[in-house]
């Protein structure tokens, strides 16, 4: 998968060099390439902004910068088609994790993440007429800009990617993964020492019954996600439930 990032702070997607998304781009299984901004500016001080039309506060990024870069970006990937363009917004839709599978199997996604109140309107319109382009928020705050978010994205796709993650079934009982745990929030983990601080561990995970194990979790699951995501429960599926306990 090829990504670029267009933004004018480059430094803030250094942590793209670090961990699983970083080993990813070493190993070649994404090519990740990040742009200034302003490097399609053509005036003296480089302005990437302007003042809204209509007035009110804050500055609004122009269109004929980011029209040039977004169209170089895509010129030096002739011969891959169109992109799907990914714009990180506090007003886009929700983030999820069924968002993220859908853009780990595109093979290019460009991000323009904006600061200020955002990007000129017609920017998005006029590239919506001839690439997907996905609006995209991650969460009920808003950030100064949408750099934080290309990071959070990316990490959420790369980790799909083939070969990325060392263990597939690493997918599997995640938080958010389709199947019969979809809806549910994963329970506590524990690992060795069997006593800490006189604390044990439950014993049912001493008890090498998988069965039990596979039916301790799911309740376990169930009980966080009901206190943390009462509006998780509501949405899921008891018949999933028995089908699960039917299979141990
Ligand atoms: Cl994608 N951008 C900004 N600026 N704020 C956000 C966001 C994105 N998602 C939630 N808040």
């Amino acid at each position: 998968m090829r990504i670029d990032v267009v933004t004018i702070f480059p430094e803030y997607l250094e942590p793209l060099n670090v961990s699983l998304v970083g080993k990813a781009r070493v190993r070649g299984t994404l090519d990740v390439r990040v742009h200034d901004l302003r490097e399609w500016t053509h005036d003296r001080h480089n302005t990437v902004d302007d003042t809204p039309y209509g007035g009110g506060p804050g500055m609004v990024m122009k269109p004929d910068v980011w029209g040039e870069a977004l169209d170089a970006v895509a010129a030096s990937g002739e011969g891959e088609g169109a992109p799907a363009l990914v714009v990180p917004t506090p007003s886009g839709r929700s983030f999820t994790q069924e968002l993220a599978v859908e853009l780990a199997a595109k093979p290019w996604l460009v991000f323009a993440p904006a600061r200020y109140e955002g990007i000129d309107r017609r920017v998005i319109d006029d590239y919506a007429t001839r690439w997907e382009v996905h609006e995209v928020s991650i969460g009920d705050y808003v950030l100064a800009g949408g750099e934080a978010a290309v990071l959070v994205i990316t990490e959420a796709v790369a980790r799909l990617l083939p070969g990325v993650l060392g263990n597939a079934e690493s997918h599997r009982d995640d938080s958010f993964a389709p199947g019969a745990m979809a809806d549910l929030l994963e329970g506590p983990v524990y690992t060795k020492p069997p006593v800490w601080r006189e604390r044990g561990i439950p014993e049912v995970l001493l008890s090498g019954h998988h069965g039990r194990i596979a039916r301790w979790r799911r309740d376990e699951a169930f009980r966080r996600t009901a206190a943390h995501r009462p509006d998780l429960i509501e949405r899921c599926d008891p018949a999933a439930f028995d089908k699960h306990d039917r299979a141990l």
